[in-house]
C-alpha cells in the first residue's frame, strides 16, 4: 500500500546539502507529521503528481492560492502571454491597474491599494502605515494568529490577557516584541484591559486559519470593530487566506463589517508571487511618493503575478473570457456582475466532503465555506489554548494514512484544508473511502 518515493528521498538528501532544512518554507519540511515530504513534478486541476509519479488529491492547494485549481488554462495562458511581453519593468503597467480595480470593487472598504510580493510584506507594511497614521508604536494582534514573518508580528500570547509579550523567534529582538500586546481570540473581556488609546492599529485573521480553523464569535469581531473607532486605532484585518476565498469580498462581505486596512495574499497571486494591502484613502495616501511612510518593492506590482491574479479573479467572478488579457484597463461596470456561482459550488462540495467526513472521523471539526480542519482533541476549540489541546501524533499518523492513500492534506494539525473550484464530486467519494479506513489505523 505505501506508494514508492524513492527519487523524493533521493532529492531530499540532495536539498538538504543546499537548502535549509531541505525546504523554502519551514510547513514543507513535514516536521509536524513526521516523515520527509514528497517533491512535485506537475500539478492539475484538483491533483498533485509526485516525482515517482504518485498521484494525489490536493487539500493544501499551495496553502490557499489555487482556488480555481492547478494550471487552470486561464491564467496558463494569461501568464504566457504577459511573458511573452516581458516580465518585470520596474515602470507601472496596465495590468496594475485592472487588478487594483477588480480589488477595490470586491473590497468596499478598500478605497485604495498597493501590491507587493507576499502576504509577509503586506502586513508588515500596513502595521508600518498604521504606526505612522496614529502617530502610536503599540499593535495588537491575537494569540495563535499568524500574519507571515516580519519581526513585530513573530510573537507568542502570554497567559489569557493582554500583556507584554516576548518574540517566538531567534533573531528578534526584545525591544520589537515590546510593542506587540497578545490577546486570546473570541474573550471579549479581554478586549477591555487594553489601553486602547495606545494601540496604532489591532491586527487580526478574522477567519483565523493558523491554528487549524477557529471560527470567530460575531459579537467578538463587532467589538474590536467599535473599540478601535472609538479610540482612533485601526483595524486591520489580515484576509491573506479569507479573501476571495471565503466570498468575493472575503471576511468582510460575510461578517458585514468593514476595516480600515485590509491585507491579502495568496489567491490575490494566482500562484504567483503577490499580495496586496489596502484600505482607506486618507490613510493609504500617506505612502510614499505622497506621504512620509517609506514603503517599496522591485517586483511589486509585476506583470506576470498581476496577470495570473487578473485572471483568477476575473474566473471567479464570472468575468473572464470578457476579452480583459487585451484591454488590461476596463470600464468597473464590467466587474460588478456578481459572483455567486462559484462559491455555491465550494461551499456546495465542501459542505458534502464535511457531512460526511465529521461522521467518520473523530475529532472537533470546523468548516467556513472551502476551508475545513479537525482537530484531534476531545475538548471544544474556541482559541490557540484549546487548539492546543489536540492530539498532534494521531493527526500525523492520520496524515500519512490519508497520503498513502492518495489524499494529501496539511503536514501540520494546525493549518487548515483548501478545496477548490476543480475538486469533484469523485475526489470527495475517493476521499472519504480514503478516510474511513485511515481511521481504522490510528
Ligand atoms: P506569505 O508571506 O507566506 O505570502 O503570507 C504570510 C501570511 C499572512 N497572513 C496569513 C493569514 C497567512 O496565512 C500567511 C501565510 N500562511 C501560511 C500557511 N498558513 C503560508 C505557508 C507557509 O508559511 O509556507
Amino acid at each position: 500500500m505505501k506508494p514508492k518515493r524513492d527519487l523524493s528521498d533521493k532529492l531530499w538528501q540532495e536539498a538538504l546539502r543546499h537548502i535549509p532544512g531541505g525546504v523554502n518554507s519551514p510547513v514543507r519540511a513535514f516536521r509536524g507529521v513526521g516523515g520527509t515530504p514528497f517533491f512535485t513534478q506537475r500539478a492539475k486541476g484538483s491533483r498533485l503528481w509526485d516525482v515517482d509519479g504518485n498521484e494525489y488529491i490536493d487539500y493544501v492547494c499551495s496553502w490557499g492560492p489555487m482556488i480555481l485549481g492547478h494550471a487552470h488554462p486561464k491564467v496558463v495562458r494569461a501568464v504566457q502571454e504577459a511573458a511573452r511581453d516581458g516580465t518585470s519593468f520596474g515602470t507601472p503597467n496596465p495590468r496594475e491597474i485592472r487588478l487594483a480595480q477588480l480589488v477595490c470593487e470586491a473590497f468596499p472598504s478598500i478605497q485604495k491599494v498597493r501590491f507587493v510580493s507576499s502576504g509577509t510584506e503586506a502586513t508588515m507594511s500596513a502595521i508600518r502605515l498604521a504606526r505612522g497614521f496614529t502617530k502610536r508604536d503599540k499593535i495588537l494582534k491575537f494569540e495563535g494568529c499568524y500574519h507571515g514573518h516580519a519581526d513585530a508580528l513573530l510573537v507568542k500570547a502570554g497567559s489569557g490577557a493582554a500583556t507584554f509579550d516576548v518574540p517566538d523567534s531567534a533573531g528578534v529582538p526584545a525591544d520589537f516584541a515590546r510593542n506587540t500586546l497578545t490577546l486570546p481570540l473570541n474573550d471579549l473581556a479581554a478586549i477591555d484591559r487594553v489601553n486602547w488609546s495606545e494601540i496604532a492599529c489591532a491586527i487580526i485573521e478574522p477567519i483565523p486559519a493558523n491554528m487549524g480553523l477557529i471560527p470567530l464569535r460575531i459579537e467578538f469581531l463587532k467589538k474590536l470593530r467599535q473599540v478601535t473607532q472609538n479610540n482612533g486605532a485601526l483595524l486591520l484585518f489580515d484576509e491573506v487566506i479569507s479573501g476571495f476565498r471565503v466570498a468575493k469580498g472575503g471576511a468582510q462581505e460575510l461578517y458585514g463589517l468593514q476595516a480600515d486596512l485590509t491585507t491579502l495574499g495568496k489567491i490575490i497571486g494566482g500562484g504567483l508571487p503577490a499580495g496586496a494591502f489596502g484600505g482607506r484613502a486618507d490613510v493609504m495616501d500617506l505612502l510614499a511618493p505622497d506621504g512620509p511612510v517609506y514603503q517599496a518593492g522591485t517586483l511589486s506590482g509585476n506583470p506576470l503575478a498581476m496577470a495570473a491574479g487578473i485572471a483568477t479573479l476575473e474566473e471567479l467572478f464570472g468575468l473572464s473570457g470578457v476579452g480583459t488579457d487585451r484591454r488590461a484597463v476596463r470600464d468597473l461596470n464590467d466587474s460588478a456582475r456578481p459572483a455567486v456561482a462559484p462559491y455555491q459550488r465550494l461551499e456546495r462540495l465542501t459542505a458534502s466532503l464535511c457531512d460526511e467526513w465529521r461522521k467518520m472521523v473523530p475529532g472537533q471539526h470546523a468548516r467556513i465555506g472551502s476551508l475545513f480542519c479537525t482537530f484531534f482533541t476531545d475538548c471544544e476549540v474556541v482559541d490557540y489554548a484549546t487548539a492546543k489541546t489536540s492530539d498532534t501524533k494521531r493527526y500525523a499518523k492520520f496524515f500519512h494514512a490519508m497520503l498513502d492513500r492518495g489524499v494529501y492534506l496539511a503536514p501540520s494539525q494546525f493549518e487548515v484544508g483548501f478545496l477548490s473550484l476543480a475538486h469533484t464530486e469523485e475526489d470527495v467519494e475517493t476521499t472519504l473511502r480514503a478516510a474511513s479506513e485511515a481511521v481504522r489505523l490510528i
